[in-house]
């Protein structure tokens, strides 16, 4: 949780937040809850069972630097330490006791087998086969983009959004998350490690199908434009406030780690 890593899932929370007219201090706990979810996910990725890698954020990973059980149990208590902070800020907020389950329900879709843990198997099991575009998509979708959407969700309905708003927040954070994937991918071939923090050509060496080994890195290029450019359109029902997403959008596209 504190070795760095970019926060993008807790900035997407308060940026959803204030597109919709909420405050920060609101959902910062929610922020925080969404970013154990995704940090206890990073720990559990790296494992010799799952991707088996050595470095994360330029350090040494949770098992190599702590021993497997210690990275297991880390993982497991973050992940139900997140949905203990989620409880409580939805105790705390003037929601109904339906948008309250629902909003845990979202966020538990998330990273279940609908979602994040559903798109890891998915990504194991198609490891040494040429996955296709439809299969993917369908993986990135569920490991990645889900959790986006979920956090986006998050602060929006904490800061009392409408249908309407959620809808087209929803849309802009598949996209976002489509993006933020084919990005990784041509990091991990295009990235130098001293900027990513990781090994490179790890998906290589594990033969993953990727965005670039699918589509080439122009292909992914020109597809992580338009994944942004739909994003962003997503966006054209709300005004100023809505500029920290379109901010994050562009950062997705531009980053280096
Ligand atoms: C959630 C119950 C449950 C299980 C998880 C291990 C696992 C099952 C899923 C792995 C999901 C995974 C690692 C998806 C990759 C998403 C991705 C692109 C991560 C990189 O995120 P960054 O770049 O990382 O935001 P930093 O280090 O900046 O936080």
């Amino acid at each position: 949780m504190l070795s760095g890593g970019k926060r993008f899932r807790p900035a997407l929370v308060l940026a959803s937040s204030a597109a919709v007219g909420g405050s920060e201090a609101s959902v910062l706990s929610a922020a925080a809850a969404v970013e154990m979810i995704h940090a206890f996910s990073l720990v559990h990725d790296d494992l010799p069972s799952m991707d088996n890698d050595d470095l994360r954020r330029g350090q040494p990973t949770a098992h190599k630097k702590f021993g497997e059980a210690t990275a297991i149990l880390a993982g497991d208590a973050l992940l139900i330490l997140s949905f203990e902070v989620l409880s409580r800020v939805c105790r705390e907020v003037d929601l109904s006791t339906k948008q309250l389950s629902d909003l845990i329900e979202t966020v538990a879709r998330a990273a279940g087998h609908k979602g994040m843990t559903g798109g890891q198997s998915l990504d194991i099991e198609s490891e040494g086969h040429d996955a296709g575009k439809d299969l993917l998509t369908d993986i990135h979708r569920k490991k990645t983009a889900e959790l986006i959407m979920a956090s986006c969700y998050t602060g929006a309905k904490l800061s009392g959004a409408r249908k309407p708003q959620i809808e087209d927040l929803m849309k802009y954070a598949y996209h976002l998350g489509m993006a933020f994937q084919i990005k990784d991918d041509i990091l991990d071939v295009a990235g130098k490690p001293e900027d990513t923090g990781k090994t490179v050509l790890s998906d290589e060496k594990k033969k993953k199908t990727t965005f670039v080994s699918v589509f080439g890195l122009e292909g992914s290029e020109k597809m992580l434009d338009k994944e942004k450019l739909l994003a962003v359109k997503s966006l054209r029902r709300f005004e100023l406030p809505a500029e920290p997403l379109r901010e994050l959008a562009k950062f997705v596209c531009e980053r280096n780690n």
